[in-house]
């Protein structure tokens, strides 16, 4: 009910005007007038406009009941729930996409949008404000809408616009992309609009999810003006410009920040109250363009047309008639930037110059890496140079004048730093519109002194840009012959063409200004230490007066990954775009960092160094302490504290989270606030933060503040610690299939990378494709588990199920003669092996402790209790040893079918030590592919987490068996990868039967080759498409092929495709239901033989769990803040109403049989596959945390929840057969006990529960009539496929029956 009266109120505020609180008024048009033209104020002003629009041969809008004067933004008036924006400007950290978020929200009617990293929380700030009911400065709560895809986004952010809503959108990358067609027709139409970027790269050689300027690039050619932000406190400023500059210009904007340097980090900033905006926005000038953009929307009661076709008569001139819109853009930015400033006081030019008046030399830059710039100019010139930024915010339209009046006369050498590369263009994209406005003005005014103009490039994915690179270009600058078409930051010993390391700013020397304390904080991803040092950071800024900055960065594995907190807090404006280089303060929180990685390299000589371990005093740490670590601390000599964190949380009943011990250590050892304060101010932010978790949870994290200074210890470092001798250790463990560019990959690329040194990589060491070879886990050895289990030999009964839910392949069954055991270590106990044709062999369970991630699914999934965790570190060395002889016995997979629960365990798994989420259900279906299949797979993976934990460089985790076969994977992107998988499987299989009637035509031609070869290759013509024979004489024809090359030599060039590949086209529910739905469609209904598996999480896991089509009614996600309200998209019964695509509806752990006896099934079958996978995740909020993935998936099952069928087109169908089987066959137990269960259904049952008690009883009805579907299909009755028994019939408007019941379509 109370969504129901939210929904429509939501409406209501967007369609109309509260009373009082008008928000245009709406046209009283009459008939045959013309208001659609677009049609700027002719000069930009900050004067009140006249309502009156001269552009030749167009009328003037209609003013209705509009007068130019009427104030259109009502005073804010407090929303229902009492919710409002800041009416005041205020100091207030916050990152750069809040800021955006904030001006964006303020002065927009609705958004459309579609999540992508970094951009996607501007556009969850904006649901979780429009959810609490805050009022816009128009009075009305912004209606926001996620959609299937940025197309989506940007197709309905179009409509909304022709619908004269003041409309925008969040996105970046590829989202950016997805929406060039719709950008050329929203500015092609000349509609105000503002589209904020978090600029970012574009997955090419490899995705990356970080900043630059690629993807903002790629769109300058749509006509959208661009405006730049270079900082988190611009971010908010120049969204407010562009907002302005859009209404005055008519022309849309692009407006951007860098991904991540920006729009994540945490800065000080100046916040511009709504009551400031509604002002400026009550200019008249903005008034009429806001009734100008209304008046000439689309509406019937004053209708037009628009989006016609055009031949090459008038297509051209319409283009050139754009111009004047254009040509005025750049004055009315200026006039945006001038009223902004009039009103905070920060003033802006579009290009603006920063440095000595009289410089020689000049770098032009775009973006965050200007403030980096500007350190190194302060530098330079306070010792003797003279040097200057010239710094870039609008880039489209761009003014030449403007920009050459912006730089110094002075000026004889300039150099034009890119954060983009567009390989093979002359030059990037900034270098060549300032060199040609150069070149030009030359040309023009030959009296002009003639001026050097390089270019380069730096930056590509928020690759570190310090002041000490921009001391570099200045420096190349000096050079007779300065480099052309350079990178700074990297070392290119390919082409050469990167630049030396400053002399005159080497790194390590500070910019920063006076007083800056700058702290590192290394943390485990989901420990809690990112969020302990956001709220340290807020605290800091909201209680003191020093500026603050956070910034942070992450590696790429799901959880147990490496994050590293960034804090600076100073008496100054803190710039510094850049981590930090040497820390005043660092805290280590797991000590088994300082092994693995160089955690001291940044750490100031005499500063502060905490570490959480075990060892609390100076003889047990010397014991741990590698010599290396020991050597650094005492050259640094810092001021050295340990502290047992661990064991404080443990005694306060935390666990494992270290976080907010180690956050009051903080306060106490910095100093930063006096220690009272401090502890109260922290304690206030836990009561806030937890409150949602419940008053046990909070007082835990008080008692854990109010224990931790006293564990503290310092201890002093002994000087013989530096005097110790340091070796290299080299950890690559032994390989058994390791082709030399393998090994080269992992000793050079991989191990650098795996111990955060990629940075200090040059190019050469790169495959320029970004090609990984396999298997490149196995040297990752993370060590993340608690506890790992241990085998009970007396209790097992050799089931192999531990093997089979172990989502990291961390435990196998192994098998050896006993003649193998001779060198077993002594603590490797074997049992007698069981079952058929294993007489004579022992069996043992072995756990890998360093790759264990200690999720427990597997003690909870054993059925005889022979598995009990034990704390890693009493278990590490003996289990690790035992693992490695393991690893060394060989492999027995024809003991068994492998299409058997037993037997599938019994083969490789060839993915393996995955960086998911501890217990993630997501991979043990891949693990179970790759040993059924793993040899002759070949997988097409849409992005999200399987391509994340599946392939983040260098972890590749598919890996090979004894004869080096393996998956051969690739991710295309999120959006096509039914289709890209469709392609490898038709260019396989085109290639196979090129090579098919090749073999044949030799065959027939008599060739003279050995019997051997001839009777091989016959027997693998006869049954090349079926895998089982023709792989095995594929294998045979190798040797063969090889010793007779010369006389067959296209067969030879083509014998890889002897073997029979298996399709497999992988993704998440996100890719198959929504973004990628379109394609795969197209694919369902293809009739090609491939294989498609969809990971269901029910939510976009990877971007942290906004809602699909695949979420369940009744479930709160991202944009479904308040539960959805729609039921589950059926796509196997979209699939089944082919008829020719065989469906299955498994999940893993509730039925292992089945799931096997599904795949093995799909493979088979020569169509079309489709397998729906029940994937619990950590977004599911499980009570009791993953480890109970199992019991959960039963009681889906069991409850109806989760179905589990097989639909197979292969079955002929009669009275006893039928192509429908139901596995979950009857439902029983207590739909609401799961519900119960999921923290995703109880937020709703505690926030809202009589909304939450009838959702659950509709998704209960839903299920039970799904249910009765499934039984009629299962009898053979197929009459309804596809469409469950509505509950409702739905109102159908013009059609609804007429009286007498006739539906009317007849005439009747
Ligand atoms: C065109 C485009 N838009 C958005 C994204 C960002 N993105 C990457 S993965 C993902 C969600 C994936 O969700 P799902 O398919 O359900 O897979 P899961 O992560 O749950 O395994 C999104 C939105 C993208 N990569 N490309
Ligand atoms: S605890 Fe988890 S990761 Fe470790 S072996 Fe068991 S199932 Fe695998
Ligand atoms: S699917 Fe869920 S559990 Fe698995 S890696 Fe992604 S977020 Fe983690």
């Amino acid at each position: 009910m109370e969504a129901a009266m939210k929904a429509a109120a939501r409406t209501s505020r967007v369609t109309c005007a509260r009373p009082g609180s008008q928000v245009l008024p709406q046209c009283s048009r009459g008939p045959k007038k013309y208001a659609v033209f677009a049609a700027p104020p002719e000069a930009a002003s900050t004067a009140p406009a006249p309502a009156e629009y001269k552009m030749s041969g167009v009328p003037p809008p209609v003013p209705g009941n509009f007068t130019a004067a009427s104030n259109i933004v009502p005073s804010i008036a407090l929303a229902k729930d009492g919710t409002t924006a800041p009416s005041k400007s205020k100091k207030a950290p916050m990152d750069g996409n809040e800021s955006t978020a904030q001006i964006a929200y303020a002065v927009s009617d609705v958004s459309f949008i579609y999540p992508i990293t970094p951009s996607t929380n501007m556009g969850e700030f904006a649901d979780q404000w429009a959810s609490e009911g805050r009022q816009n400065v128009f009075g009305n709560v912004m209606r926001v809408t996620e959609m299937e895809s940025e197309t989506g986004a940007a197709g309905a952010l179009h409509g909304a616009l022709a619908a004269g809503s003041l409309a925008t959108s969040f996105t970046c990358s590829q989202g950016l992309l997805l929406m060039v067609p719709n950008m050329y027709k929203i500015s092609g139409e000349l509609t105000p609009c503002v589209l904020h970027v978090t600029a970012r790269a574009i997955a090419k050689h490899a995705l990356s999810i970080f900043g630059d300027h690629q993807d903002v690039m790629a769109v300058r050619q749509t006509g959208w003006a661009m405006l730049c932000s270079h900082s988190v406190q611009e971010a908010h400023d120049m969204a407010l410009v562009a907002h302005l500059a859009t209404l005055r210009a008519s022309v849309p904007f692009v407006h951007f920040f860098d991904g991540f340097r920006t729009s994540h980090e945490i800065n000080t900033i100046e916040t511009i109250s709504n009551d400031t905006v509604k002002a400026l926005l009550n200019k008249p000038l903005y008034v009429d363009a806001i009734q100008h953009h209304r008046s000439r929307a689309l509406n019937p009661t004053h209708p037009h047309q628009r989006g016609t076709a055009q031949g090459s008569d008038v297509y051209f001139q319409c283009a050139e008639a754009a111009n004047p819109f254009y040509d005025r853009a750049f004055d009315h930015v200026v006039a945006a930037m001038e009223e902004v400033a009039a009103v905070t006081g920060r003033k802006y030019k579009p290009y603006e110059y920063y440095g000595a008046e009289d410089a020689e030399k000049v770098i032009v830059i775009m973006g965050s890496g200007s403030q980096a710039v500007e350190e190194a100019v302060e530098y330079l010139n306070a010792n003797g140079h003279k040097v200057g930024v010239l710094k870039v915010r609008l880039f489209r339209p761009w003014k030449a004048e403007a920009f050459l009046e912006a730089l110094p006369a002075s000026a004889r050498k300039v150099c034009v730093l890119d954060r983009t590369k567009e390989s093979g263009s002359y030059g990037e994209p900034l270098y060549l519109q300032v060199a040609t406005t150069l070149h030009e003005a030359e040309l023009e005014d030959p009296s002009l002194p003639r001026r050097y103009i390089v270019g380069g490039r730096f930056g590509l994915a928020s690759k570190e840009f310090l002041p000490s690179h921009a001391a570099a270009v200045f420096e190349n600058l000096d050079a007779e012959k300065p480099m052309r078409d350079f990178s700074v930051g990297i070392v290119d010993d390919v082409t050469h063409r990167s630049l030396p390391a400053s002399k005159l700013l080497p790194v390590g020397v500070s910019t920063l200004p006076t007083g800056t304390f700058e702290c590192l904080f290394w943390g485990m991803g989901s420990d809690g230490t990112v969020g302990a040092n956001k709220e340290a950071i807020k605290i800091i800024a909201s209680n003191t007066s020093m500026s603050a900055q956070a910034y942070f960065s992450y590696d790429a594995h799901k959880s147990g990954g490496v994050t590293v907190s960034h804090l600076r807090f100073g008496p100054s404006k803190i710039r510094a775009p850049y981590l930090v280089q040497q820390a005043d303060y660092l805290a280590i929180n797991h000590q088994s960092y300082l092994a693995k990685y160089d955690t001291l390299s940044a750490v100031k000589p005499g500063g502060v160094v905490v570490i959480n371990t075990r060892f609390t005093n100076v003889e047990s740490l010397s014991n741990y302490l590698p010599a290396k670590v020991k050597k650094q601390l005492a050259a640094l000599k810092p001021q050295l504290y340990l502290i047992d964190a661990l064991a404080v949380a443990k005694a306060t009943g935390l666990g494992k989270h270290v976080n907010m011990v180690m956050q009051t250590v903080f306060f106490n050892l910095s100093g930063v606030l006096p220690m009272e304060r401090a502890i109260a101010l922290l304690k206030k932010s836990i009561s806030k933060a937890y409150e949602r978790k419940g008053p046990e949870v909070v007082a835990k994290n008080h008692a854990a503040v109010d224990a931790a200074v006293s564990s503290l210890c310092k201890v002093e470092i002994p000087a013989s610690w530096g005097e110790l001798e340091t070796v290299a250790v080299h950890p690559n463990p032994p390989s058994k299939v390791a082709s030399s560019s393998r090994l080269e990959f992992l000793e050079k690329v991989a191990q650098p990378m795996l111990a955060l040194e990629g940075d200090k990589l040059p190019v050469s060491v790169f495959s320029p494709e970004g090609f990984v070879p396999p298997g490149t886990t196995v040297i990752e050895k993370r060590a993340i588990a608690a506890s790992v289990p241990i085998w009970k030999a007396e209790n097992c009964t050799q089931c192999n199920i531990c093997s089979f839910v172990c989502p990291h392949a961390a435990i196998r069954p192994s098998l050896a003669a006993p003649s193998e055991l001779g060198s077993a270590p002594a603590t490797f106990n074997t049992i007698d092996a069981k079952g058929p044709g294993m007489k004579g062999l022992k069996y043992r369970i072995q756990v890998s402790p360093y790759d264990c991630t200690g999720c427990d699914l597997c003690t909870h999934a054993c059925p005889d209790n022979a598995l009990a965790a034990q704390p890693i570190n009493s278990i590490l060395e003996v289990e690790s040893v035992n693992w490695d002889f393991a690893s060394t016995l060989p492999g027995r997979t024809a003991l068994m079918d492998p299409a058997s629960v037993k037997g599938s365990q019994l083969q490789p798994p060839l993915m393996e030590f995955s960086g998911a989420c501890e217990g993630c259900g997501e991979t043990p279906y891949v693990k179970l592919l790759t040993q059924l299949f793993g040899d002759r797979l070949l997988i097409a993976n849409a992005t999200g987490c399987s391509s994340i934990w599946g392939g983040s460089a260098p972890s590749n985790p598919y890996t090979t068996n004894e004869e080096g076969f393996g998956p051969a994977w690739a991710n295309s992107l999120f959006e096509d990868n039914a289709q890209f998988g469709l392609g490898i499987a038709t260019g396989a299989a085109q290639r196979r039967e090129a090579l098919h009637h090749r073999v044949q035509e030799a065959l027939a031609s008599g060739l003279s080759v050995s019997a051997g070869l001839r009777d091989a290759l016959a027997r693998w013509a006869d049954h090349y498409q079926e895998a089982e024979v023709a792989n095995v004489v594929a294998k045979e024809l190798q040797p063969l092929l090889e010793r007779e090359k010369d006389a067959v030599p296209s067969i030879y060039a083509e014998r890889d495709m002897l073997h029979k590949p298996s399709t497999w086209i992988v993704g998440g529910d996100g890719w198959a239901y929504d973004i990628g739905f379109g394609g795969l469609d197209h694919v369902l209904a293809s009739g090609e033989n491939v294989n498609i598996l969809v990971l269901d999480t029910e939510v976009y896991s990877n971007t942290g769990g906004q809602r699909s089509k695949a979420t369940p009614m009744s479930a709160v996600a991202k944009f479904a803040a308040g539960g959805k309200e729609r039921p589950k998209k059926d796509l196997g019964a979209i699939a089944m109403s082919y008829g020719d695509v065989y469906v299955a509806s498994v999940s893993l752990h509730a039925s292992y049989g089945q799931v096997v006896k599904a795949m093995t099934e799909a493979e088979r079958y020569p169509g079309v596959s489709l397998l729906l996978c029940y994937a619990p995740c950590i977004m599911h909020g499980m009570t009791g945390g993953m480890c109970n993935a199992i019991d959960e998936s039963k009681m889906a099952v069991e409850t109806g929840y989760w179905p589990l069928y097989r639909y197979n087109p292969s079955i002929k169908e009669d009275q006893t057969h039928h192509r429908f089987q139901l596995d979950s066959k009857k439902i029983k137990g207590d739909l609401e006990e799961l519900l119960k269960h999921e923290n995703r259904f109880q937020i709703l049952a505690r926030k809202a529960p009589e909304i939450a008690e009838k959702l659950h009883h509709d998704l209960d009805d839903a299920v039970q009539a799904r249910h009765d579907r499934f039984k009629h299909m299962a009898a053979g009755d197929y009459s309804t496929p596809g469409f469950a028994p509505s509950r409702e019939e739905p109102q159908q408007g013009d059609d609804k029956p007429k009286e007498g019941g006739c539906c009317g379509n007849c005439g009747k």
